[in-house]
């Protein structure tokens, strides 16, 4: 029975589909939508845009005959979320990007109101398939499967939603609304697919797990595949292996000794992405994090600052695990109206297992240091207490940043109690980038982003040390914005996240940090990769040519660059 609706699918596969009915006049109207937008002054020039209108989750990427995808959820009558549908761009490089027309939109009773998050997954026999959330008639979340219309499209323009098999997955006796966003399968040894569907009962968050045979037919599993009290709706579950050792990325059905698992969720409640690193045990289709790994959303992020909704996929060609993350804005509904835009994807990562064990690194993808252009060098300059210096010579509105501190003395890194240790943000924020001697730690010190000549404007990603019993050493990495923007309605709140790295180890303890600036986004990552920081900014007067760059010690003691460079960036040919 499951072998011939298998069958079924592929045939399926093999001939011209049906169920495209009322797609082209839709299409008609999206394409002839012109460009209106007014504001171009923050647009970004490298990160992942469409040309107008609302944009937030990326969705079922995949890396497929040589082509990248990436379909996002869009927008395409306004600025502010609504009319919900699968918007598709295509990419050799994950760097520059072509449009294509929208891949999945309402059409049938189990999408009419919507074609919400979802996941790709590719089969054995190299067919691709999307699940993703619909909302039927009745308003209830479904979950639906669509298969490219033609296998022979290089850039599989076409997606068709077989009306003989939606919706796969409906939410029978669960809580109708809050049911959605699948995930990649996963092939058990046993031949049965799984598939983690976001869900909460009460306050308590879950990943709901299905099983099936034929990609068709799926059942509920008797237990979640993990649950946490309190957590609220879980959004966009992400469940993938991790080599224990090594930055290799895995195909979503790998599982051994020789890996560890990472459960993500985006947690409704607190809009932010937060992540567990564990041990999936198949036999009994459970997932367990480790001691190390608190699942109560107190914990690890991938981001500290702006980034959610995220999804990773295994990028078969590289060999690695490559995370995309939408960032939100940080002004208002209204700004976002005025300029006819909302949402930017961060920079893809490629992430892998920490050598600790204990946690993932996120560093942007090689391919980026493409659009790397004019450099400028600061080597070995000691910064002494109270000092900044410009850094000069590159286009800083539109650049890429990395920068290594040595640090001499740290004697004067203060006590952090353990109530403070538990909320980086807090500290980040009551503290600023101020030189506040009593009880700030080592520091500030780090880059101020974004600043206008007199530093009226600037945004200001450092570091902070600070020591806890057992005298050993707490890097905390913040981004204030407090000077971001001369603006008014925009939120400027400051961001913070601990740095796992041990300073007494090796002779001079250094601390690096990356910072991607593209005009109204700010992409740190702090020690390579351990802790990042996603912000949005609107400058007022730090704008284009009078963006300035500065290093900056407000430490009470000197510290040394030892190596700064600076990249202008290219623009990249996005939509
Ligand atoms: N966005 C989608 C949902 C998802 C949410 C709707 C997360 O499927 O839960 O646009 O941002």
């Amino acid at each position: 029975m499951a072998a011939s609706r298998f069958l079924l699918l592929l045939c399926y596969l093999l001939v011209f589909l049906h169920g495209f009915a009322g797609a082209s006049h839709i299409l008609e109207e999206l394409n002839t939508m012109e460009p209106t937008y007014v504001n171009q002054q923050h647009r970004t020039t490298y990160h992942f845009q469409p040309p107008k209108n609302w944009m937030n989750d990326p969705n079922g990427p995949m890396y497929y005959n040589g082509v990248y995808h990436l379909f996002y959820q869009y927008n395409p009558y306004g600025a502010v979320w609504g009319n919900i549908v699968w918007a598709h761009s295509v990419s050799t490089d994950l760097v520059n990007w072509q449009p294509l027309e929208p891949a999945i939109y309402p059409t049938a009773p189990f999408d009419i109101k919507g074609c919400w998050s979802g996941s790709a997954t590719i089969l054995p026999n190299h067919t691709p398939v999307i699940l993703y959330t619909g909302i039927d008639t009745q308003g209830r979340q479904v979950q639906n499967l669509a298969l490219p219309k033609n296998l022979s499209d290089p850039l599989l323009r076409q997606w068709v939603k077989p009306a003989q098999y939606n919706p796969i997955i409906v939410p029978n006796g669960l809580n109708a609304s809050s049911f959605r966003d699948p995930t990649s399968a996963w092939l058990g040894k046993d031949g049965h697919w799984r598939v983690l569907v976001g869900n909460k009962r009460g306050k308590r968050g879950m990943a709901l797990l299905y099983r099936s045979r034929d990609f068709v037919w799926w059942v509920k599993a008797k237990h979640p595949l993990h649950s946490s009290k309190d957590t609220g709706m879980w959004e966009c579950p992400d469940f993938f292996p991790v080599l224990k050792k090594g930055q290799l990325g895995l195909d979503t059905s790998v599982n051994g000794l020789h890996v560890k698992h990472v459960l993500k969720v985006s947690l409704d409640d607190l809009k932010h992405d937060y992540y567990t690193v564990g041990t999936y045990l198949p036999y009994k289709d459970r997932y367990v994090p480790d001691n190390s790994s608190v699942d109560d959303g107190t914990s690890l992020r991938y981001d500290y600052g702006k980034f959610y909704a995220s999804k990773t996929f295994f990028d078969g060609a590289k060999h690695r695990r490559i995370l995309w993350g939408w960032m939100n804005e940080s002004d208002s509904v209204n700004n976002d109206v005025a300029k006819g835009w909302s949402g930017v994807q961060a920079i893809p990562r490629t992430l892998w297992l920490d050598k600790s064990g204990k946690q993932l690194v996120q560093w942007p993808i090689v391919e980026i240091e493409s659009l790397r252009g004019k450099k400028v060098d600061i080597i070995d300059k000691v910064l002494g207490s109270g000092s900044v210096v410009e850094v000069l010579g590159v286009t800083t509105a539109q650049a890429d940043v990395e920068v290594t501190f040595e640090l001499h003395s740290l004697d004067q890194a203060d006590i952090l109690d353990s109530m403070s240790l538990t909320q980086p943000q807090l500290v980040c924020s009551k503290l600023g980038c101020s030189n506040t001697k009593q009880g700030g730690g080592f520091g500030p010190f780090g880059l101020f982003v974004l600043a206008s000549k007199d530093q009226e404007e600037r945004t200001a990603v450092f570091f902070r040390i600070f020591k806890k019993a057992g005298n050993q050493h707490v890097v905390l990495m913040c981004s204030d914005h407090s000077r971001s923007s001369l603006k008014e309605d925009v939120d400027k709140t400051a961001y913070g996240g601990f740095v796992d790295v041990d300073l007494a180890h090796g002779p001079k303890p250094t601390l690096s940090l990356r910072t991607l600036i593209d005009h109204s986004v700010v992409e740190s990552f702090g020690e390579g990769g351990k802790t990042c920081i996603s912000s949005r900014i609107y400058p007022v007067k730090a704008l284009g040519e009078n963006a300035h760059l500065y290093a900056f010690n407000y430490a009470p003691a000197p510290i040394t660059i030892s190596k700064l460079s600076a990249w202008d960036m290219s623009t990249a040919k996005i939509n």
